[in-house]
């Protein structure tokens, strides 16, 4: 059977329901099996119906039914021949207020000549665009410095801290500006922890202060946050609460403290 027009396919509802009432009798008497649920109303079902009611054309109807239905699913898979895109990766950029790139992929058999038949020769086609960086997962955005940050909870000494925050592609957070030394309390408070180890390390008592990333704090215009008499003499540098406030110290750098890495 060739194409069928919708015009053939409306008079040929038309035609097939004017034959129903004719022989509504039959149709309709479950006894005989002819009755047919309306969700199961198709090509095969009418074919069924043809052969049992020996009727010529309810089985020629079903037929280009039957065609009907192959054609319009062979259009949908023409339409997309391709599976379902991946889902998005992540954004190439992992800060906040940087831009990157994320994509997509999907496989695609173009040139098959069996439209829903996915074998043969496959494509696949990338789809990307640009995405705007975000802390990563259990980092914290804080806008006032546009950094991510994250407390690690475990007791490291200085130089494992510091590797903690390498690995993470950060360094200690330094408090270089008054915004990061804020930032650095309030994450102190609000996981009631005392101290941290943050950046800056010095090979001895007298030497000056060397910073993983960015300035010494006092240097770049952060007013003293040094407890009284401090430093005093060690190598490594955390925060550390004293009566109520939190300060600067200079700590033996085998001491165990927390961290706080910045990730930039
Ligand atoms: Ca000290």
């Amino acid at each position: 059977m060739g194409r069928v027009t919708l015009f053939e396919v409306m008079f040929g509802i038309v035609f097939m329901l004017s034959t129903f009432w004719s022989n509504s009798a039959n149709a309709t008497d479950t006894g005989s099996g002819l009755a047919i649920a309306e969700e199961q109303l198709g090509g095969e079902s009418l074919i069924r119906m043809g052969e049992k009611m020996n009727s010529t054309l309810i089985k020629l109807l079903g037929k280009s039914f039957v065609n009907f239905e192959l054609e319009i699913n062979e259009k949908i898979c023409k339409i997309d021949p391709c599976d379902q895109w991946s889902p998005w990766n992540e954004c190439s950029a992992n800060m906040k207020n940087t831009f990157g790139f994320r994509s997509r992929s999907r496989v695609c058999w173009l040139e098959k000549r069996d439209t829903c038949n996915r074998t043969g020769e496959q494509t696949v086609e990338n789809d990307s665009h640009l995405c705007e960086g975000s802390c990563r997962s259990s980092y914290t955005f804080y806008n006032s410095t546009k950094s991510c940050f994250k407390l690690f909870a475990e007791t490291l000494n200085q130089s494992a801290a510091a590797q903690v925050c390498t690995q993470e592609g950060g360094h200690l957070l330094n408090t270089d500006t008054e915004e990061k030394w804020n930032a650095s309390v309030s994450i102190l408070l609000s996981n009631n922890v005392v101290a941290v180890w943050i950046d800056g390390t010095r090979t001895s008592g007298s030497a000056k202060w060397v910073f993983q990333n960015g300035k010494d704090p006092e240097a770049n215009g952060v007013m003293s946050k040094w407890q009284s008499g401090e430093p005093n003499g060690d190598s490594c540098r955390v925060i550390h609460l004293s009566s109520s406030k939190f300060y600067w110290y200079d700590s033996v750098c085998s001491s165990g403290y927390k961290l706080i890495c910045e990730v930039k």
